[in-house]
């Protein structure tokens, strides 16, 4: 859109009054940043109500992304960048005496999602309006999100996330869009005299789903799509006999977010959550079709649904339900629809992150759905059984165990099933759903992960933005493949060293940061080392956190290297014992080397509380290494991995997840490698011969790193020292962080060396940020609407390069 700097002046000084009766000089960032975000939604109304009528008007074909956590990060930023308008307003705020930065990090950063997961589809939305796609989000208002982390001697503790506490200018409630979700109680089929079944609910408990829009704004183009979020509230009319507690329980539905990443808790809250923003989804999106079309017949041809992972894997009996029950489509036909309609992303090949609900549980609380998934059940095996036998068929089928598998459920009702970087497709064929693919081969595809390059360089990092500019003109901010164009200077002596004058600079702002929010100075001349990612035992922190105890016995023992500044951001899921374990060592590591001034020159560890998107923008701009180094075969894709690549900085890996696409796209000599590989993992588990202890005695620096965790050098840790130690030894290290700790010791004594050539280190950093426009979620995205969703027209040119997993 079109807005100068004088005409946005007038425009905002117009709104703060109108809304706070007060000069602007009067405001709070907090008030600046409400007149502000009011304003940009004012802009955003027209085009949002426009791309709607559009849609509508020419029978788009529509996506929608059903996932339980969305993670946008703050949007006033984005939206204006957007909207291109985000110059010109904060020359327009310059020009007033204030601070845009300060008035943007007044806004609430939305946590309702746990990590990748949530941040993936928030970058899916973002990318979908961007590039045109009609593609509209499907998930909860969670009324606090994830919690905020603080650490009280040096242990995690966890804060209620209050983040509406000044409201969330940016969502519109549609209280003329809500349905109604029905709970429990028990169905009667009845025979009806036109011949199909009357299904009667009786003694239901309802509950209201009350939908919040949100705007996604398309980058330049016009385009705004819609987030939904759906809300839980006692029915309208709910009668003298409504209790508070029933009250109670229908607004905890969508009060919090679960906070487990890659874990299933089980809990029947978490059930009703899924069903409750899955139903009212489904419901909502019927109910509109049906506005305009007399018949489902051509329902499929309109609308595409995507399970983000199976926590909305009941959109597939819900749809069934919804179709037969209030539609009285036969089931035949149903399930044609069905099928065409729904398609599933796996994040995880972790068994204990494996969604499986206990039937009593699951028939208790839908026992309308229940009905439907045992004549999938029953239809599924009648189907299957005489090809692939009653053995293969129990393992498989979506009812076994006295269990729903919701998996196993998503994979028979899509019509496609993806993993998220080809490693990890390809052993989702290979073992999780191993025997579904002997079934159904030509669904299985692969889709790798992308990220948001607006987000994370032209916000995020304006320094390079900046620098990218002026040497390769501005088409990348369009078209990240034009990042390429960087190769050209690879010998430009010039250049690189203003890339590493650009990665100076935002180390000092970060170094600012840091001081700021901890109170701690760190050396921004020494090399930034940052792990940024949930804590999980197979993400091994802890062979991070061994590496430092190294160069810390090292040190002591009067070796010089280069200073290592090492940054962690991590959230461990409240419940995660080990996990957080793992916290109070690191900052009791941290405590112990900032204290011992013999290892503070060269060593620093700094553990960052409360780990999310918007700190997440600040820590990578800064960044030189990048730790990825997961047990292979453990990681599914990985996010940070592309993120930190695009910030240029050289990551260290294990042969895991999207780590081998950005070694793929960058080469042998522009990232550092180490570890065991998933084969040779696999080789261990099926010969049963690993033996960790076998590490700890052979390697005389293993040995004494590992003794430190028990043997009192670490000041301040006890029970957590001794339970990591018997992890790794007693019970076997089931991560293989011992197997890996030499080579990721020599890998990190490469990186060492390697910093002492900045000029060489200069060039890697290059080809990183060159390559990496190819991770764009725009792309990704568009393989998706390709290849599954079937909204973008096939093209010649498609080579079909990653339907093959
Ligand atoms: C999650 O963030 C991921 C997987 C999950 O499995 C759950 C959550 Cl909350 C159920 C992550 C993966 O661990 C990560 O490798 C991947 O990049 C990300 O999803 C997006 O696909």
């Amino acid at each position: 859109m079109a807005l100068t700097k004088e005409q946005f002046i007038t425009e905002f000084k117009d709104m703060a009054l109108k809304l706070y009766a007060a000069p602007i000089e009067d405001l709070s960032s907090q008030q600046l940043y409400q007149a502000l975000a009011l304003l940009t939604r004012s802009y955003i109304a027209q085009p949002w109500a426009d791309t709607k009528e559009r849609y509508d008007e020419e029978e788009t074909k529509q996506v929608f992304y059903f996932s339980i956590e969305f993670l946008p990060g703050r949007l006033l930023q984005s939206n204006l960048l957007n909207l291109g308008i985000l110059d010109e307003v904060e020359a327009g705020l310059e020009e007033l005496d204030l601070h845009p930065q300060k008035i943007f990090a007044a806004e609430a950063d939305p946590g309702l999602g746990n990590g990748g997961l949530g941040r993936l589809a928030s970058a899916f939305m973002d990318a979908m309006a961007s590039v045109g796609m009609a593609g509209n989000g499907n998930g909860i208002r969670y009324q606090y999100g994830l919690f905020k982390q603080a650490f009280v001697n040096g242990y995690q503790v966890e804060l209620p996330d209050d983040w509406m506490r000044n409201g969330f200018p940016w969502e519109t409630r549609k209280e003329n869009r809500a349905v109604t979700v029905k709970f429990g109680g028990w169905v009667e089929l009845r025979p009806s005299r036109s011949g199909h079944l009357r299904v009667i609910y009786h003694n239901t408990d309802d509950v209201l789903a009350v939908p919040y829009d949100v705007a996604m704004v398309g980058y330049h183009n016009g385009v705004v799509n819609n987030l939904r979020l759906w809300s839980a509230e006692a029915p309208i009319n709910a009668g003298p006999h409504f209790t508070l507690e029933q009250r109670e329980r229908i607004n905890q539905i969508t009060q919090i977010l679960y906070p487990d990443d890659s874990d299933n808790a089980g809990k029947e809250l978490r059930l009703r959550q899924e069903y409750f923003f899955t139903s009212a989804g489904i419901q909502s999106i019927v109910r509109h079709y049906r506005r305009t079309h007399n018949s489902m017949a051509g329902f499929a041809d309109r609308v595409a649904i995507h399970i983000n992972d199976t926590h909305p894997a009941m959109a597939i009996p819900e749809l069934m339900r919804v179709l037969m029950d209030d539609e009285h489509v036969g089931w035949d036909e149903a399930w044609r629809i069905t099928l065409k309609v729904m398609s599933y992303t796996n994040h995880t090949l972790l068994s204990e992150a494996l969604e499986v609900w206990p039937i009593d549980m699951f028939s208790g609380l839908l026992p309308r759905i229940y009905q439907i998934v045992q004549e999938i059940d029953r239809r599924f095996r009648l189907a299957f059984v005489p090809q692939f036998g009653q053995a293969m068929i129990d393992r498989i089928a979506p009812l076994g165990n006295g269990q729903v598998r919701m998996a196993y459920l998503a994979t028979i009702g899509s019509h496609a099933v993806n993993g998220v970087a080809p490693l990890h497709s390809e052993l989702l064929k290979k073992d999780v759903l191993h025997d579904l693919f002997q079934i159904f081969p030509e669904r299985f595809n692969n889709k790798t992960n992308g990220i948001t390059p607006r987000r994370w360089i032209q916000i995020g990092d304006r320094p390079l933005a900046h620098l990218l500019d002026k040497k390769i003109g501005t088409a990348w901010r369009q078209n990240p493949l034009a990042l390429r164009k960087l190769h050209d200077y690879i010998d430009d002596t010039r250049f690189l060293a203003d890339l590493n004058a650009t990665k100076a600079e935002n180390k000092r702002e970060l170094a600012k940061y840091i001081d700021q929010t901890v109170h701690v100075k760190v050396d921004p001349d020494a090399i930034f080392d940052v792990q940024i990612k949930r804590l999980h035992a197979y993400k091994r922190q802890l062979l991070h956190l061994l590496g430092i105890l190294d160069a810390y016995l090292a040190i002591k023992r009067g070796e010089k290297r280069p200073k290592r500044l090492h940054i962690f951001g991590a959230k461990a899921a409240p419940s995660y014992v080990y996990a957080k374990e793992i916290i109070k060592v690191m900052n009791a590591v941290a405590d112990m080397v900032d204290s011992d001034p013999e290892v503070s020159p060269y060593l620093q560890v700094v553990f960052l509380p409360n780990y999310g998107v918007s700190m997440a923008e600040k820590i990578i701009p800064a960044a030189d290494i990048s730790e990825q180094i997961s047990t292979a075969g453990k990681e599914a894709s990985g996010t940070s991995n592309m993120k930190l690549m695009s910030a240029g900085a050289l990551t260290l890996a294990t042969l895991d997840g999207a780590n081998i696409e950005i070694k793929n796209a960058v080469g042998d000599d522009n990232i550092e490698i180490f570890g065991l590989t998933e084969k040779e993992i696999a080789g261990y588990y099926q010969r049963g011969d690993y033996r960790s202890r076998d590490f700890y005695e052979k390697d005389p620096r293993l040995h004494a790193v590992l003794d430190m965790l028990v043997n009192g050098k670490i000041p301040g840790i006890e029970t957590e020292g001794r339970d990591i130690y018997n992890a790794l030894l007693m019970y076997n290290d089931e991560y293989f962080v011992l197997a890996d700790f030499e080579s990721y010791l020599a890998a990190n004594a490469r990186l060492d060396k390697l910093y002492q050539q900045p000029e060489l280190w200069a060039k890697k950093a290059l080809v990183n940020i060159a390559e990496s426009g190819r991770f764009s979620a725009d792309f990704t995205v568009q393989r998706y609407g390709r290849e599954i969703w079937h909204v973008i027209p096939q093209t010649p040119e498609d080579d079909g390069s990653d339907t093959e997993a």
